[in-house]
């Protein structure tokens, strides 16, 4: 211990000053590099316009659909550099989501049937909005395979709530906002009866339904509120995605749809499949809905409530007008609001024009009650060439638009021929086209769905990668592929594959708009966004037992973690007992997280700085259960550990007490004592030049500053008892609390460090 102390001490404190001296740079011209590695002018451009040194940051976030891992991934643009991937209806360990009990929580929300879903087929990803700009507030993203919405909090990227819909088997169309957040929409793919009962396919036109949800959202409260939402009832239509008006469309969704043809299916009895029977007629169905009517009708107390949730039939609708279909090209997919609200674009699948619906024709439609008929329900639909302004031929198999800064500019992807097209929606020119390897689904431009995007970049997400990556075996990579469109023609720079579930929709904010913490308020539940019961402060850790009247016993564990060690190091139960354990970390330090994982328990929780996490187990089994953190967090995270002691039933205590296997000598102690008093003038040296600069001016400084200053306190404790041991001659506990106040000083001194190199970076000024 001694032979290390004052090496890394000095170590230590080097670090700050021997930074210019580290990066000599590597002989190579530019032009050999380019030669050696075979690169074009192009590649080298485009690695300047997507390189992004250490240090520096992204200017966009994107939040990307994780499809069937049931996750949402989080990037940067034009970096492509993964910087996270947030747990959302699939256990992830990393995050302890699945693992804690707090998250178990949310996890629990979205159970069908009272059955647990462990995955989720995530589509959709969308950013709250704030008068159709988002406000990097939240994210919500849907799950295809079993109908839910899943809220993540952009405060500290967790996901929060999840939502089962009430209705559906499925749902495809969501999650897409109204322009202040006022609802999420959420629309069913595969028709099915409203409630859980059978219904056999014979009844399939009368009993079984299509839907569109608008589930309230509580922007304050950060969740969705099922009380205040409602459904609309659809035809057994298969419902395909939505996208709420804007401008002058405001107050209206639209959402596509395909299979009108009210196909069953059955290849397996000799009939047409599915994909035939679903693809017969030229034509399917855009809904058009007015959801600000439906509020004042639900607010009005008009709407019954079907399931335990307000639902809203055909029929009433119909009455009400708040339900119309027009005609969409054949199996359409996709159905985008132009920024400016002015127009819905939607593309057919089999077809290679993407239709430009006019919001001003549909109105009038609407006002002059000139409808073509109705459909097998009774819903008005609206002749094509009265909702229509045009069609444009952008190539086969055309899926989604996004659209630029400049007006009238938008993009959309064509699956078949695999390319983008660029096109203007005023006057219906085709203006560039870029192939993209390969099958592009939906692509996505910066701030695209809102009223101003960005322009600047579009992301690709494709749906084949083939050939772009390094094989790895059958199962390929998914490839997000970034495109320049700053100029006039499209520029790919760069593929980034991405390997897990098939990417679907994402979207990208400014990187500015984000205030992500750093840390929790102490104590916090940060699943429920509130102060634990289970909070801890330091010296307050205790171990509770208490059983009940048929013997059933509880263990709950208050306890803290902080470099570098967990409270407590000794956990004894008995077998049988109900264990749970409740972590706090103490750490205010930005990127101190400690983890715990525990042998055998299917236990490992992540605990960020101020969060208090839990875990509760029956310890069927007596033995010896070691425990340790999980996250490399100091020098001596290793010795970061504890026992669980799950002892037998009737378990008799044999006397004796624990013993230590070193034994030291009082020269032992002094020479300890010697290595901490030269750390502390190391120290001083680290303390006098902060608090010589105007550190206060800089909140990490200042936060820093809180951690050591609190680490130097500890070691003055440590300090007292190695003292208090020293003079009754018991030089193992003198020795060893000697080493423990020597841990809290390297610890003071790292944070000290840091503090201090970060003033150094950042332009402090000398104050006295
Ligand atoms: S869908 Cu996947 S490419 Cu679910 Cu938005 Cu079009
Ligand atoms: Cu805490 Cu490692």
């Amino acid at each position: 211990m001694q032979r290390r102390s004052s090496k890394l001490l000095s170590a230590l404190a080097g670090a700050g000053l021997t930074l210019a001296a580290a990066g000599a740079w590597s002989q190579s011209t530019l032009e050999q590099v380019m030669k050696e590695r075979g690169l074009t002018q192009k590649d080298v451009l485009a690695a300047a316009k997507t390189y992004v040194p250490t240090g520096k940051r992204d200017e966009y976030i994107v939040v990307s659909s994780g499809g069937q891992s049931g996750q949402l991934i989080v990037y940067g643009i034009p970096s492509m550099r993964i910087l996270k991937v947030v747990a959302v209806f699939t256990p992830e360990p990393w995050q302890g989501y699945g693992f804690d009990d707090e998250s178990k929580a949310i996890l629990a929300q979205g159970k069908i049937r009272g059955k647990e879903i462990r995955y989720g087929d995530t589509h959709h990803p969308a950013f709250s909005e704030t008068n159709g700009e988002y406000d990097g507030r939240y994210v919500f993203i849907n799950d295809k395979a079993n109908p839910r919405i899943a809220v993540v909090d952009l405060h500290d990227f967790e996901t929060k709530q999840i939502v089962v819909n009430p209705f559906f088997k499925s749902s495809h169309g969501g999650a897409f906002v109204t322009p202040n957040t006022e609802y999420i929409m959420d629309a069913s793919q595969y028709a099915s009866p409203v409630s859980n009962d059978y219904v056999p396919l014979e009844q399939f036109n009368e009993k079984y339904r299509g839907g569109l949800t608008y589930w309230a959202f509580d922007k304050e409260k950060g969740r969705i509120v099922p009380e205040r939402s409602f459904t609309f009832e659809f035809g057994p239509y298969s419902q395909d995605l939505s996208d709420a008006g804007k401008g002058p469309s405001y107050g209206w969704g639209f959402t596509n749809s395909f299979c009108s043809e009210r196909y069953v299916g059955g290849i397996e009895k000799g009939r047409p499949p599915f994909e035939a029977g679903c693809s017969s007629k030229d034509t399917d169905f855009l809904h058009v809905t007015n959801w600000k009517k439906a509020e004042e009708l639900v607010k009005a107390g008009k709407v019954g409530k079907v399931n335990g949730a307000y639902y809203i039939p055909m029929k009433q609708a119909v009455a009400e007008g708040l339900l119309y279909l027009i005609p969409e090209p054949k199996s359409p997919h996709g159905v985008d609001v132009t920024p400016d609200g002015s127009r819905i674009i939607v593309s057919g699948k089999l077809d290679s024009h993407a239709w430009v619906y006019s919001w001003e024709k549909i109105q009038q439609a609407i006002k002059n009650r000139k409808f073509e008929g109705k459909d097998p329900y009774g819903v008005p639909i609206i002749a094509l060439e009265d909702a229509l302004d045009k069609s444009v031929n952008v190539g086969l198999g055309p899926l989604h638009t996004q659209f630029d800064s400049r007006k009238c500019v938008a993009y959309t992807s064509i699956y078949v021929d695999s390319m983008i097209t660029k096109w203007d929606y005023c006057t219906g020119k085709v203006l560039d086209q870029l192939p993209i390897h390969y099958n592009v689904g939906h692509l996505m431009a910066m701030e695209g769905d809102t009223v101003h995007p960005d322009g600047k970049y579009l992301v690709a997400l494709n749906k084949l990668s083939i050939d772009r990556f390094n094989p790895i075996g059958p199962l390929h990579p998914q490839n997000h592929q970034l495109i320049d469109i700053s100029g006039d023609k499209m520029e790919l720079l760069y593929d980034m594959p991405i390997g897990m579930g098939e990417p679907h929709y994402a979207a990208a904010i400014r990187a500015d708009k984000l205030k992500p913490a750093v840390r929790y308020r102490s104590g916090w539940n940060s699943r429920e966004d509130k102060r634990s019961p289970w909070k801890t402060r330091a010296g307050r850790e205790k171990v509770e037992r208490s059983c009940d009247a048929n013997g059933k016993c509880t263990v709950h564990v208050y306890g803290t973690t902080i470099r570098s060690h967990i409270v407590p190091e000794i956990i004894e139960v008995t077998e049988g007992d109900t264990v749970s354990l409740h972590f706090t970390n103490l750490e205010r330090a930005e990127d101190e997280t400690h983890g715990f994982a525990l042998y055998g328990q299917n236990v490992q929780l992540s605990i960020e700085p101020g969060k208090t996490a839990s875990t509760t187990f029956v310890a069927e089994q007596p033995g010896v259960y070691p425990y340790y953190c999980t996250e490399f967090c100091s020098a001596l995270h290793l010795e970061m550990q504890g026992y669980l002691l799950v002892k037998p039933k009737g378990y008799k205590v044999k006397a004796g007490e624990m013993v230590e296997g070193t034994h030291y000598t009082e020269a032992d102690y002094q020479k300890q004592v010697k290595t901490n008093l030269e750390t502390q003038k190391v120290i001083d040296q680290v303390v006098a030049f902060i608090t010589s600069h105007n550190y206060k001016d800089f909140p990490v400084v200042a936060d820093l500053v809180e951690d050591a200053t609190d680490q130097l306190g500890f070691a003055k404790e440590a300090r007292k008892k190695a003292e208090e041991a020293a003079a009754r001659g018991d030089w193992n506990k003198a020795m060893l609390w000697a080493n423990q106040w020597w841990q809290y000083q390297v610890k003071a001194a790292d944070l000290g460090l840091r503090a201090k190199t970060y003033l150094e970076e950042h332009g402090a000024r000398k104050i006295n």
